[in-house]
Order: structure tokens, then C-alpha cells, then sequence
């Protein structure tokens, strides 16, 4: 029974820590900083005032004004909160949590503060590596003598207890808000690269013919027919492969020898790209867009040379709802689908995972906005549109689809050592109302992405998957030295690995894939 209740307690918090309340926050690292972007901003206006007068002269301009803005923002700063655990004691409710300062800045942070609201009714408790108080609900926390100083590409770890009268007044949201020298650090919001036709037109890719046998020869175009993805001839088929770690992290993963071991010697007919949004290096947040998009050209290069199928992934997660990026996922799915229109193998995922408070009424008006921007360059492509709770809500979008569209998917995600019956009824949910319903990110871990594997769960999951014909994709094609890696932390290679070089994620999913 106690251990029941540990457990319950393990798996409660657990979800707490990955809902764990994300703000992401670009900073300009100092005031300093914060005035230089200040006149950036304004050499901006001033240039696009120039720019009326010569159009060839304003854009170079332009182009410059916004390199610097880019420069600006590659000082990253913001803080994580995270639901650590709860009980009761007496007639109180006592809450512990964790508090991160991540400065993936080039130079140190001193002088700063966290506030976080969310806290009315709140009484400090226990706490650690910081000072604290609550007024007004607002709870804020400064350094104690050892940990001023954030320094560059580090992160500081903070910690507290918080005691509430009652339950519900420790569920308000929680978002914690970083200062630096009295400052609030800002999303500095960067305008879109929108591209004219004449753009779209020159950046076109001809259509490939498929090589003889592969899955694309022997399938061609997908298209979507109730809760089927089915193939050129109208049957149903399944799209099974893997998923990249993110572009920006592990691009030596996107070589075309590594799509071949997976096509070859695992099965695979599916590679997804996963293209963070806002994660340090996100293509909205920082991230060198240029050589973002040139690995997604390249990782959808190998996969049409190798016949296999490829998911072009806006992978949001820390910035919370799709709508903090709109018009950036607007720019970006207009250049990529007008550049693979005649491709017959790319498959847009418009959000990865929608979360925080985000609500399906949020991601289907956003999923409004980009779909007919998708749908002007390319009519029929399979869109995978995301659900709230990271993509587990699937049976909202059930409830109220979007409409007027043809060929739109709609994800779930699973962790399956997290995840199980609850969000399998939603799947059921979903599918019993005819959605076609699109496991473009799962695995076999916690929601972490880290710790034990759970084989049972995995194998209810995959009964449903092979039940309903779901298409999938096992997170993630990297080393990294977390569970759900489906290479071993202890090989480099970049392809031909053999089974012993994989994890036991990665021995897994080949055999899922293989059937073998
Ligand atoms: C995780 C990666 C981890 C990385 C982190 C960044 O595994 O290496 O540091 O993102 O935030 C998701 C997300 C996916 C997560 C994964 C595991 O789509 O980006 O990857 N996960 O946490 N949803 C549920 C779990």
C-alpha cells in the first residue's frame, strides 16, 4: 500500500516536473544590452522609412538591421519552475519546488531575481540556495552569498517548500519571470522573413521519380480516408520510422547513410525532423534559421533519394502555445511547402506539442491560419496537427475538428512508462469519432524522455498502433546519454549501427519496426 502510494506520489510529480510550468525567456543579457537592442530596434524603423525610397538599398539594410538583432539574441537567459512533490502536514497542504536559472549566455549574470505569481494564500516553508519571500502572492527569490553569480552556460539550482490552507490554491499557475540588475528579460520578437513569389518560384524543388521498390515507389502519394492514412492505391498503410533529436543539436544525424541504416536494416519508411521553435538554439529563439532550414532541406533530400517519407516538424515546446510563433510557423510553412508542392512524400507537423494552458480552441485557430497557407502551394499533403497537454488531448480536437480540410492527422504522444489507459481512452475517443490519429512522437521512458523503460506499457501501446493502423515515430536519433536515445551513449557513429551499438530503446524500436 505505502509503496502504492509512493509510487502514485513518484508518477504525480513526475507530471508536475514535465508540466512543470515553462517560461522561456531571450534576454538581452544586460541593461547594457537591453539599450543596444533598444537602438537596434530603431535603426530598423529609421531603415524601413529609407527603404520607401530605394527598395534594393533598403533590403541590404534590412538584411543587416536584422543580423544584428539576431546577434542580440543569441544571449539566452530564462527560468524553469518545476512541481517537485506534496503532502499534507496537519490543516496545511505543503508544496516543494524546484527552481532553475539556466544562463546559456556567453557571459556570466549577476544581480538577478526570480518572481513568480501564483502563490496568494502561500507561507514559506523550508528553502534552499536562496533567500525568499511571498507578498501579494508573488513569491520572489534572490541569491544567497555563494550563488550571485550565474555563470555562462550554467545553471543554478534553487529550492522551497510553500505551505497553502488548501489544495486548490497551490494549482494557480505558476510562471517564473527572470530579472537581471531590477530589468525583466524579454522575448525580443524578431519579424519574419516572408518570401515573394519570384523567392518561391526559384526555390521550387523538381519532383524526384522514386527509386524502383522503395516504400514511396511502391506507395507514392499518402492521403487520409477517415482514421486511415492510406496509400496511391487507396489502401491502408503505416507509416513507421523515427524521429531526429533536435536539428540544432545533433545534425550529424542528418546524413543519408544514417536514413538508409534505418530503411535498410530496420524497416523504417518514416524519418520526422524535429526543428525546435524555442529551445536555445530554436529557430524563433536565437537559433541560425539559414542553417536550420538547410538541414531540413537536407534531411528531406535523403529521405525522397532513399523513397521514404518525412515529417517537417515546427517542434514548440517551451514556448507553450503555437500562437507565440505564429507568424514566424506562418513565413516558414509557406517557403517549405511552396518549395516541396510537387514532392510526394513530405508531411507537415505544424506543433509538436501544444502545452501549459494552452487550449484546442487555441491550436485549431492557429491550425486555421497556417493550413490554407500550406494549402495554397500544396493542395493535398497530409498535415499533422498537434493537441494540448503535449499532445495528448487528441479527443478534444475529436470533439470540435478541424473542419472544410482534407488530409489533416492529429497527434498524440506518448512516454509510455508516463502515459497509458488515460490517454489510450483518448485515443480511443478519437478514433471511434473517425480522426485519423498520428503517433509522431513517443517513447518507451518517462515523459522525460529519461529513466526505466516500461515493456508492458509499450506493448499495450503498440496492440492499439497495430489495431487502429496508427503512423509513428520512436523519439530520438541521437547518443545523448538519456533513455530515450536510440543509439548508445557510448557510440559515435552516425550510421550503420549494429544492435549492440543501439540502446535498449533503440533495440527495441528496431525490433518494433522490423517486426523481427
Ligand atoms: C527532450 C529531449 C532532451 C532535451 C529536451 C529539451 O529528449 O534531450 O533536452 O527535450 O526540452 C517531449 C518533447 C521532446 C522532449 C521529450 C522528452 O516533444 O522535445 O525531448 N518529450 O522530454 N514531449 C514529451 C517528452
Amino acid at each position: 500500500m505505502k509503496e502504492k502510494k509512493g509510487f502514485i506520489i513518484a508518477i504525480v510529480a513526475l507530471v508536475l516536473i514535465v508540466a512543470g510550468l515553462v517560461a522561456y525567456i531571450v534576454i538581452d543579457k544586460n541593461k547594457d544590452k537591453n539599450e543596444k537592442a533598444d537602438v537596434t530596434t530603431e535603426a530598423t524603423t529609421e531603415v524601413t522609412t529609407e527603404a520607401k525610397a530605394t527598395a534594393d538599398e533598403a533590403e541590404e539594410e534590412t538584411t543587416e538591421a536584422k543580423k544584428e538583432k539576431n546577434t542580440e539574441k543569441k544571449f539566452a537567459c530564462y527560468a524553469t519552475i518545476a512541481a517537485e512533490n506534496n503532502w499534507q502536514d496537519g490543516d496545511k497542504y505543503v508544496y516543494q519546488f524546484t527552481v532553475d536559472i539556466h544562463n546559456d549566455s556567453d557571459e556570466d549574470i549577476s544581480d538577478w531575481e526570480v518572481k513568480i505569481s501564483g502563490f496568494d494564500g502561500g507561507e514559506m516553508g523550508d528553502s534552499w540556495n536562496g533567500e525568499y519571500k511571498i507578498s501579494s502572492g508573488t513569491l520572489s527569490a534572490t541569491a544567497v552569498d555563494y550563488n550571485g553569480t550565474v555563470a555562462a552556460h550554467s545553471t543554478t539550482n534553487l529550492g522551497f517548500q510553500v505551505k497553502f490552507d488548501s489544495s486548490d490554491k497551490a494549482e494557480a499557475d505558476k510562471t517564473p519571470v527572470l530579472y537581471v540588475s531590477g530589468e525583466e528579460y524579454k522575448v525580443v520578437k524578431e519579424e519574419p522573413t516572408t518570401q515573394s513569389d519570384d523567392e518561391k518560384k526559384a526555390s521550387k524543388k523538381e519532383k524526384k521519380e522514386p527509386e524502383s521498390g522503395t516504400p514511396l515507389d511502391n506507395h507514392g502519394k499518402l492521403s487520409i480516408k477517415g482514421t486511415d492514412i492510406v496509400d496511391k492505391n487507396g489502401d491502408p498503410y503505416q507509416l513507421k520510422g523515427v524521429s531526429t533529436h533536435g536539428l540544432a543539436w545533433f545534425p550529424d544525424y542528418i546524413n543519408k547513410d544514417a536514413f538508409q541504416t534505418l530503411r535498410d536494416d530496420w524497416g523504417a519508411n518514416l524519418i520526422r525532423l524535429a526543428m525546435y521553435t524555442a529551445e536555445n538554439g530554436g529557430y524563433c529563439e536565437g537559433g541560425d534559421q539559414a542553417k536550420l532550414k538547410s538541414l531540413v532541406d537536407d534531411g528531406v533530400e535523403y529521405a525522397t533519394d532513399l523513397g521514404m517519407y518525412v515529417i517537417i516538424d515546427w517542434h514548440i515546446l517551451h514556448d507553450l502555445t503555437p500562437t507565440a510563433h505564429q507568424d514566424e510557423a506562418i513565413a516558414f510553412f509557406d517557403e517549405m511547402s511552396a518549395k516541396y508542392a510537387d514532392y510526394d512524400n513530405v508531411l507537415y507537423e505544424i506543433c509538436n506539442e501544444p502545452n501549459g494552458s494552452t487550449t484546442w480552441s487555441d491550436v485549431k485557430g492557429y491550425a486555421e491560419e497556417v493550413i490554407p497557407v500550406i494549402r495554397a502551394n500544396d493542395k493535398d499533403a497530409i498535415i499533422i496537427v498537434g493537441t494540448p497537454t503535449w499532445s495528448q488531448d487528441v479527443d478534444q480536437a475529436a470533439a470540435d475538428p478541424i473542419t472544410g480540410e482534407e488530409n489533416i492527422a492529429y497527434t498524440t504522444h506518448f512516454y509510455a512508462a508516463t502515459h497509458k489507459d488515460n490517454i489510450r481512452s483518448k485515443v480511443k475517443t478519437a478514433h471511434d469519432k473517425g480522426l485519423c490519429v498520428f503517433i509522431s512522437e513517443f517513447s518507451i521512458c518517462d515523459a522525460s524522455g529519461n529513466g526505466g523503460i516500461d515493456y508492458d506499457s509499450a506493448d499495450d501501446w503498440f496492440e492499439m498502433i497495430n489495431d487502429y493502423n496508427l503512423s509513428y515515430a520512436g523519439w530520438n536519433l541521437s547518443n545523448k546519454d538519456e533513455t530515450s536515445s536510440l543509439i548508445s551513449s557510448s557510440c559515435d557513429k552516425k550510421s550503420g549501427w549494429t544492435d549492440d551499438e543501439l540502446s535498449e530503446t533503440g533495440k527495441w524500436l528496431k525490433s518494433q519496426i522490423s517486426g523481427e
